[in-house]
């Protein structure tokens, strides 16, 4: 069947990914990019592309009429360590960004929502090791904040008016073709370009916070799937745990040095050292195995494979 898809947020880290993936499965023009800002040329080239404040209703509205959207992917952000900064310009994004989908598909002007989570709605009361699906959220970011509060949205609009939306909480996420901008566990991403170019890099985090992380093509692979899904079948409308490894920044430069062997780490924490403290080491995602059947296929050496041959490339 034929249906029309709009990409907030297209020209980050995931959104990139994501409009190449889609337009792989549903056509270059039946997935439409958008950004507030120019993305790739390869990007803007191979589809119809739109320079879109996510933020602004009447824009969004026009933009999601003229093309006959069915589907909305929210993928515009403020990520945690920018928000620290600006806490009311991510709390005014992150929060009517959404506002403005779920309320698109309350008056049926779209039929269906993926909107990302984080592993940020989970704060320093939380069990770290193996975090549950359903636990203590008491998240202590700005950004963390903005993911819970978009959960409960989510999980209302869902019950309260019928809206498909869907959901993941993704952990850190690693890429080679666009870098992540302003996140705690950018460093995962930003280790493998300082390896090959400098064969030393500088840490943020301490060498023992481990975290949980996901190659790029799970948490594409994860995304489709959970879009693919019977609606019956999706159980949960707030936001599905996801998980593939979890590692400190200790073992990804030994892993590295495995590929690298001069490669060196040092580490000078910064205030994202609190924010990734405050965060789970580990997740369980059963619910999500259970439901739609999730099952990664990236460990650690196989990304760290794919990172150098890519970045190398
Ligand atoms: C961040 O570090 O802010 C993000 C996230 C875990 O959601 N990558």
């Amino acid at each position: 069947m034929h249906k029309s898809i709009l990409i907030l947020g297209a020209c980050g880290q995931i959104g990139t990914e994501l409009t190449f993936a889609l337009r792989e499965t549903y056509g270059n023009e039946s997935v439409i990019a958008s950004d507030i800002r120019e993305g790739s040329e390869n990007l803007m080239d191979s589809g119809s592309f739109e320079l879109l404040d996510a933020t602004d209703y009447d824009v969004l509205e026009e933009v999601v009429a003229y093309y006959e959207i069915d589907e909305v992917y929210l993928m515009a952000a403020m990520l945690s360590a920018t928000a620290e900064k600006f806490p009311e310009r991510a709390w005014n994004l992150n929060m009517n960004s959404l506002f403005n989908v779920l309320n698109l598909a309350k008056d049926k002007k779209i039929k269906k929502i993926f909107w990302p989570s984080s592993i940020a709605v989970f704060g320093p009361n939380t069990p770290k090791t193996n975090t549950p699906q359903n636990t203590i959220m008491e998240p202590s970011t700005v950004y963390g904040i903005s993911k819970q509060s978009g959960e409960r949205w989510c999980d209302y609009y869902h019950h309260k008016f019928g809206v498909d939306v869907r959901s993941l909480r993704y952990p850190g996420l690693i890429s080679w073709k666009t870098q992540p901008g302003g996140g705690t566990t950018d460093y995962a991403v930003e280790i493998y370009h300082k390896a090959l170019a400098e064969g030393a890099y500088g840490c943020f985090l301490n060498e023992d916070t481990k975290l949980p992380m996901m190659f790029m093509d799970d948490a594409i692979k994860a995304t489709q799937q959970l879009m693919a899904t019977e609606a019956e079948k999706v159980k949960v409308r707030s936001s599905y745990n996801l998980s593939a490894m979890s590692f400190s920044p200790k073992e990804i430069a030994q892993n590295i040095k495995e590929h690298i062997p001069e490669f060196e780490i040092s580490y000078k924490p910064d205030f994202r050292q609190d924010i990734a403290d405050s965060w789970p080491n580990s997740i369980d995602d059963s619910k999500a195995r259970q439901d739609w059947g999730w099952k990664p296929d990236f460990d650690l050496e196989k990304t760290t494979k794919v990172m150098l041959g890519n970045l190398k490339a």
